[in-house]
């Protein structure tokens, strides 16, 4: 089952269930908000019956897919993937020992990644610093969190990184990851995976410059070493998440040192259990 928000012309933002082509819209029955639906225990069944009503159908292509937040904070744990942690060792002398040691430590490498409005959905774009040479997109699984810290979905996470500035000194990772238009979510959450099931999905990803494939590759989300509960714990740690809370898992998929994004490149994330999320880079 695979939960939206989605908008027409004039409209305010609505909640659907998205199949194929065509969302199917939950307004009338009471459902305005996601965040409050994500509430809800026995969410998987409460859809289930909501599918089974007589809702009103809008053709996908008569719709814009909003980023599937509200009012939640985003976060982004880090050096999850064996690949992540070597590529970041070897793009820094200065700050190899860290990623060295987070990979193995108890303690995860948390960081507060967007606040929900600065997030783009599908379809809109996503930033490249004007002040960075050395750009990539970061295709990640994105865990969709309840205020009480239960797992309700899986969204696609596009953590936009400058990867000179994060390699020049560790301290300027927040400039690295936060700025206009890094972080990118969508389309939808997919809700009634289970971890085990969500770790067979595979993650790939594929940049177009001018039409062309410039940049393809490919993980599986059972590649990340920490379980997701572990993840989870730590994040709600000495914190509570009044609205819920979206943590992006960590990359599997670096591009070649050689590689950065340039205006106009078009990305494709794709997870094999929710869908496609696409994006065009703009400066900021
Ligand atoms: O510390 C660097 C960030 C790592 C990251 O974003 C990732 O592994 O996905
Ligand atoms: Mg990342």
């Amino acid at each position: 089952m695979k939960l939206c928000r989605f908008q027409t012309d004039h409209q305010l933002p609505c909640v659907g269930l998205l199949a194929n082509d065509a969302v199917f819209d939950l307004s009338g029955e009471g459902i305005d908000s996601l965040s409050a639906l994500l509430e809800f225990e026995g969410l998987l069944p409460q859809l289930t019956t909501l599918a089974g009503q007589n809702l009103p159908r809008l053709p996908l292509a008569d719709v814009r897919l909003l980023p599937p937040v509200e009012r939640q904070e985003v976060w982004a744990v880090g050096v999850t993937y064996l690949r992540s942690k070597t590529a970041r060792m070897e793009e820094s002398d200065f700050s190899a020992t860290a990623y060295d040691k987070v990979y193995d430590a108890p303690r995860p490498e948390l960081f507060f990644k967007s606040l929900a409005e600065k997030v783009a959905g599908t379809h809109d774009t996503v930033g490249i610093r004007r002040d960075a040479k050395w750009n990539v997109p970061e295709p990640e699984l994105a865990l969709i969190i309840n205020s009480r810290g239960h797992i309700t979905g899986f969204t696609i996470g596009n953590d936009m990184s400058s990867r000179d500035i994060e390699s020049e000194n560790l301290l300027y990772l927040p400039q690295a990851k936060i700025y206009e238009r890094s972080c990118a979510l969508g389309p939808c959450i997919a809700v009634g995976a289970s971890e085990a099931e969500a770790r067979q999905w595979g993650i790939k990803i594929e940049i177009l410059r001018g039409g062309a494939a410039v940049f393809q590759g490919e993980t599986s989300v059972g590649k990340i070493k920490r379980t997701f509960g572990e993840l989870v714990e730590y994040l709600f740690r000495s914190q509570k998440f009044p609205h819920g809370a979206v943590l992006l898992t960590g990359t599997g998929v670096v591009p070649p040192d050689g590689f950065t994004l340039q205006l106009g490149d078009k990305i494709q994330i794709n997870i094999s259990g929710i869908g496609t999320l696409e994006n065009s880079v703009v400066e900021v």
